[in-house]
């Protein structure tokens, strides 16, 4: 398959390179795309040399499949021109995920809303991803009523400046500000702008996708997302409500037998999923499993996943191999 990558010299492009290559994507012809200023610039893919070319220079190569991660503007521009030329785009941006002719996919959760007509498929936010894939088999099981999520994100969501910023404040050097504020021995309560209701973008995402995802417009979400300085992955503590009541043993269970989900719980022997565990991993993990003791029918549980795999690179790859497998492109 010719497939393009839109954003490839990014941090969740290059990380969407490496997945293409590790899961053995059939990638017959590679298209790195990025701006102009790239144009040229050599990509190495399965011991191949691709160079980089401009958007443009890609639509008029007509890939199969473009995986977009280059942010709103150029997913709102450019993805409607690779679908013109018959390319099935799948945007890591939040350009499309709440346009209401779009669909929004995690496969573990929803692939079967996929069909061979959707030639612009949106892939959710990193932190909404990993917390679908925790909640979606207890959904089935026993009907979510609300959701309280606190996250714990990695500075790897922001990007390269951020990651820069936290490694010179770790060595006491005086460089560019990704965020308001120091990051490191810090936390920052903000994660994209605040809106009038007093919740960030990000907030609101996990609040909006969430129902998207899960075909289920009942659940009552609210959220808390936090910045800390941490590399490997965003962490979450989720309290969940159900309608019905459960089974602690039950709910261990399901988890277990969930594929993409990976349950380390054993706290007497201080067993728990953290970032630097889920690091360069492709599973959610999922732990602290207990019940909230303030309320019935309601779940504490601490999930941990790498933001830039599943969280994003692997969780649009998986999505190609859907539409692969399903017969609805190539
Ligand atoms: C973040 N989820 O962590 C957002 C975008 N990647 O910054």
């Amino acid at each position: 398959m010719k497939v393009a990558v839109v954003g490839a010299t990014g941090l969740v492009g290059t990380v969407m390179l490496k997945v293409l290559a590790e899961r053995n994507f059939p990638v017959t012809e590679l298209i790195p795309v990025a701006s102009a200023k790239s144009k040229g610039k050599e990509i190495d893919f399965k011991g191949k040399k691709y160079k980089v070319v401009t958007v443009d220079e890609a639509i008029a190569m007509k890939p199969d499949v473009a995986l977009f991660s280059a942010g709103g503007s150029t997913s709102t521009e450019q993805a409607p021109k690779f679908a013109a030329v018959g390319t099935t785009v799948i945007d890591n941006s939040s350009a499309w995920r709440m346009d209401p002719t779009k669909k929004l996919v995690v496969p573990e959760v929803n692939a079967d809303v996929l069909t061979a007509e959707d030639k612009i498929i949106a892939n959710p936010n990193c932190s909404t991803i990993q917390m679908v894939v925790a909640l979606k088999p207890l959904h089935d099981e026993y009907k979510i009523k609300r959701v309280v999520v606190s996250t714990y994100q990695s500075v790897t969501g922001t990007g390269v400046k951020a990651v820069d910023q936290l490694m010179n404040e770790r060595k006491g050097i005086k460089g560019e500000m990704a965020y308001a504020y120091p990051i490191d021995l810090n936390v920052i309560p903000q994660i994209d702008v605040f809106q009038a209701n007093g919740y960030t973008k990000e907030e609101m995402k996990m609040i909006l996708e969430t129902k998207k995802i899960m075909g289920d417009e009942s659940i009552r979400v609210t959220a808390t997302t936090v910045r800390i300085p941490v590399m490997g992955g965003h962490s979450e503590a989720l309290n969940i409500e159900f309608e019905k009541d459960f089974d602690l043993a039950k709910v261990r269970e399901l988890l277990a037998a969930t594929s993409g989900v990976i349950v380390v719980d054993d706290p007497s022997n201080a067993k728990y999923p953290m970032p630097m565990d889920a690091h360069e991993k492709d599973e959610v993990f999922v732990g602290r499993i207990r019940r909230d003791e303030s309320q019935v029918n309601t779940l504490n549980m601490w999930c941990v996943a790498d933001n830039l795999r599943k969280g994003a690179a692997t969780n649009a790859v998986q999505i190609a191999e859907y539409l692969l497998e399903q017969k609805l492109i190539g």
